[in-house]
């Protein structure tokens, strides 16, 4: 059991919760996973309840000192421009190849769907926002783990600076690769979730998801989605089909 019970109210409250949202996202704890009543997704049943109802929403995963920093493969894809991947994205690989000659200055992360404002965010309109650096253990599905620092804005933050409404409860991330996932508003607010443009104190790197990419740390490392080129925000689960985590035989929930 990782120590990672050290919530108080004022983590909460840097969650960005509002009244509103506060009340949806105690409306999680007893629900069943979106995924329920799928055969093969029973274990996400199991994770999802046990999870919420024993741990705090908000309780903090462990965080690591500077000594602890870690030799940290990168895996997946490693340059979503490079055609030769089988998981590049016919449509965003050009895009993604013309950004990065720019040093992605033109990046512009996309939120649409169930918000007030749907609109784009510069790499500078990010890093404009609060900031958060956390010192995390990524654990990968594969079996090895490695820690490093991540330096972003909250997600929770972004969302409530586009005016999430009250009818969101999923937080879908689309990427420059084939490759997208989705987590409900209790992880998208949680105070480590960010979206992440630093790593170790420097720009987050090309094969780390440069120049933007989730941190969950409340969930296994595929979760943490990298290549962020979209926000959808929107009221009713999906599964995202071919791009998404089940098609790899993975679970949707999957808490550490
Ligand atoms: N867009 C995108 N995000 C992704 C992946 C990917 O292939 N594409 N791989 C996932 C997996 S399985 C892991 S373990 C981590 C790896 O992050 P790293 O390359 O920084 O180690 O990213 C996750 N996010
Ligand atoms: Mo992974």
């Amino acid at each position: 059991m990782p120590p990672r019970l050290r919530l108080t109210r004022r983590d909460a409250l840097i969650g960005g919760l509002t009244a509103a949202g506060g009340m949806l996202l105690t409306g999680c704890a007893t629900d069943l996973p979106p995924t329920y009543g799928h055969l093969l997704r029973m274990g996400d049943n199991l994770t999802y309840v046990a999870h919420r109802a024993l741990l705090p929403g908000q309780a903090l995963a462990r965080e690591y000192s500077r000594g602890d920093i870690s030799s940290f493969p990168a895996i997946g894809t490693t340059n979503p421009a490079d055609t030769a991947l089988p998981t590049h994205h016919p449509e965003f690989a050009p895009v993604y190849a013309e950004l990065r000659r720019g040093d992605f200055a033109d990046f512009r992360l996309d939120i649409a769907g169930s918000v007030a404002r749907p609109g784009t965010y510069s790499l500078s309109d990010l890093k404009r926002m609060p900031a958060r650096t956390q010192i995390t253990r990524h654990v990968c599905e594969e079996g090895w783990s490695a820690v490093a620092e991540w330096t972003g804005v909250p997600l929770g933050h972004v969302l409530q600076a586009a005016g999430i409404l009250p009818t969101a409860r999923y937080v879908t991330f689309q990427t420059f690769d084939r490759f997208g996932d989705n987590i409900d508003l209790l992880d998208a607010f949680h105070p480590q979730t960010l979206l992440a443009y630093g790593m170790n104190g420097r720009d987050l790197p090309v094969p780390h998801g440069g120049p933007l990419r989730v941190r969950v740390e409340t969930q296994i490392g595929y979760k943490s989605v990298k290549y962020v080129r979209r926000l959808l925000v929107h009221d009713a689960f999906d599964d995202l089909g071919a791009n998404g985590p089940i098609r790899n035989g993975w679970s949707w929930y999957a808490g550490i």
